[in-house]
């Protein structure tokens, strides 16, 4: 699936904006034909999570099936075109019909799909209804909690409402783009490219694929061009591309976040001289790998500094907004981040081009968030395949992305399972899998303290991740032993493992405008204090490869004790204004930048 493009051969129509919902709570909405219309409750914003937007009608909290619906019309230009209708991604599952006639559905959210419309649509308007539900289970991507669970765990004063085994708000919504795509019959379906570097010679591996395999008989060109000018051309058919073709490009000027240099790939279609169909495809040439202690990028070792993000914000929940992710990245470069995770799940594509773009380094995360091991099925493990496996198709020719993040933090209810032979044979399939789909990067899984040595996200790994909070949740204020704590951990993790490591969570929640001389939880100083402390024993070993905090901005979390309406780790507030730290940690990642000095 290709991320929709607008140009000489293809049309595409932002179906965003103000669209209808109604809420169905009984689920008695596909009985009574809601999928052919319905008398709507409400408007909604499109994208946006439905949460803030309509509190006032009871969906702050709510979790269930929702029904959205618009019209659109398609220009009488567009008839004898193939249609796609692409959703960038509906959380977390959608039911799509179109004048009544069911498209399909998608059950992994943050991640996008396409439904060919072309029999179904009409000449004049089209109705399209979307059923969406933000309902989870122990079978899903993340999976579920219930009050049952918290129970059943002991653990009865963890249970948030919504109840979540994750911390961050279960937003439900149509979050990302919804577009209409209009291109030719015979068309470009999808385009998978490598890179490699050889002192000066770099080379971009392409294979494509077509809508029809009569396709394979029609003629392809591929240009490579950096700034306007052809750097290197092939022509041949489109069978070969299939196949796959390297090309060579001599004085390469290789990707990276000093130089993120793109340069641009035109794949085409012909049919004798007629142009079929074209896709640009920005490819940044770089090479990833670990070796030794060191995390390499085109063979430098590189030291990851950052943040932990969300995609959360005010009253979009988690839609997506271009504005922000402007404001996050030019945050970050303001800040001297050179890298993220996105924690924990896919991002908007958009965020990933922004990265490509401005060089950013990216650990892109699958939404297998607190997995827990005890309640792991056969279905729960095809579902987790299945979420890796459109991640890496959605995002595999993003320069920007150095590593897949197979989960985040399994075990975290301590179950049994988490240790044993069931999770070892768990994670052995899920790290294959994410290998076998992609050999050029390096895999981790970030891990939870209490696990500590015996969590298998040290085993399954190419670097080791560590969420840490000594100093927080544990050793509160005691930031010398919190330090003492953290070295002696990733001297052991080391001495046991042999891999590098990435500090991949630390933080502290912090109140902008509470202040102490003393060591106290919530203030500024103490987030500063307890960051450089991190910085300190982190950058003297020799085998970590970066830093990254826990959080870039405050987020909102499901209800619970111990969050303030929001979870405050974060250096910039939720409407992105810097606390303190964000000064200090600025100082120290850029200490020779002269505006630092001012
Ligand atoms: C973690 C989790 C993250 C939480 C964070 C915290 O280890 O990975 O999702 O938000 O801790 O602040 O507790």
């Amino acid at each position: 699936m290709l991320y929709p493009q607008n140009n000489r051969c293809r049309a595409v129509i932002d179906l965003c904006g103000f669209w209808e919902l109604k809420v169905d709570a009984q689920a008695i909405g596909r009985e009574k034909d809601w999928h052919s219309g319905f008398e709507p409750d409400a408007i909604v914003g499109v994208p946006g999570s439905w949460n803030e937007q309509l509190a006032e009608l009871g969906l702050m909290n709510y979790v269930g099936l929702v029904w959205y619906q618009k019209q659109f019309c398609v220009p009488q230009t567009l008839q004898e075109k193939t249609l796609y209708l692409h959703f960038g991604s509906v959380d977390f599952h959608a039911c799509v019909w179109l004048n009544g006639h069911l498209l399909g559905e998608h059950r992994s959210g943050f991640l996008p799909f396409e439904f060919d419309i072309s029999p179904y649509c009409n000449e004049g308007d089209n109705r399209l209804v979307v059923a969406v539900d933000n309902v989870l289970s122990h079978d899903t991507i993340p999976q579920s909690a219930s009050a049952e669970d918290f129970r059943a765990f002991s653990k009865e004063r963890e249970e948030s409402f919504p109840p979540t085994v994750f911390d961050f708000f279960p937003y439900g919504g149509i979050h990302r783009s919804v577009n209409l795509i209009a291109l030719s019959k015979q068309h470009i379906t999808s385009i998978e490219v490598g890179t490699g570097l050889d002192d000066a010679t770099g080379s971009v591996s392409v294979r494509a694929e077509y809508s029809q395999e009569d396709e394979r008989n029609c003629g392809a060109r591929l240009t490579l061009s950096l700034d306007g000018e052809t750097v290197r051309e092939w022509s041949g058919s489109a069978n070969q591309v299939m196949q796959g073709v390297t090309l060579e490009v001599n004085d390469c000027r290789p990707w990276s976040p000093q130089d993120p240099c793109l340069y641009r790939l035109s794949v085409q279609l012909f049919d004798g001289d007629l142009l079929l169909d074209e896709y640009e495809q920005d490819v940044g040439i770089r090479q990833i790998s670990v070796e030794g202690h060191h995390l390499l990028l085109n063979g430098e070792p590189i030291f990851l500094k950052g943040f932990g993000k969300h995609e959360d914000f005010a009253i979009l929940g988690k839609g997506f907004s271009a504005a922000l992710a402007a404001k996050d990245f030019h945050l970050m470069n303001w800040i001297g981040a050179n890298s993220f995770r996105a924690a924990h799940y896919p991002y908007a594509e958009e965020v990933l081009q922004l990265a490509d773009q401005m060089g950013f380094l990216v650990i892109a995360e699958c939404s297998a968030v607190s997995l827990n091991l005890k309640h792991v099925t056969d279905k729960t493990l095809e579902n987790h395949k299945q979420a890796l496996t459109e991640l890496i198709l959605r995002d595999r020719n993003h320069a920007s992305v150095v590593a897949w993040s197979i989960a985040n933090e399994a075990g975290i209810w301590l179950e049994e399972e988490a240790t044993s032979q069931k999770a070892e044979s768990y994670w052995q399939q899920i790290y294959d899998h994410t290998k076998a789909l992609d050999a050029s990067r390096p895999i981790t899984m970030p891990t939870f303290s209490k696990l500590g040595s015996r969590d298998f996200g040290n085993k399954y790994c190419d670097f080791i991740s560590i969420n840490r909070y000594w100093g927080w949740y544990e050793a509160p204020a005691d930031l010398q032993r919190a330090a003492e704590m953290l070295r002696d951990e990733l001297v052991a993790l080391f001495e046991r493992y042999e891999k590098p490591i990435l500090v991949s969570e630390f933080g502290a929640d912090t109140v902008e405008g509470l202040h102490a001389t003393y060591p106290q939880l919530f203030t500024e100083e103490y987030q500063t204090e307890f960051l450089q402390t991190y910085f300190d024993v982190i950058e003297s070993l020799p085998f970590t490869i970066g830093e990254h905090i826990w959080n870039f901005a405050d987020f909102r979390t499901p209800q619970h004790f111990r969050r303030v309406v929001l979870n405050r780790k974060g250096v910039f507030n939720r409407q992105r204004e810097p606390k303190s730290a964000a000064f200090a940690v600025r100082q120290h990642w850029q200490p020779t930048t002269p505006e630092n000095d001012k």
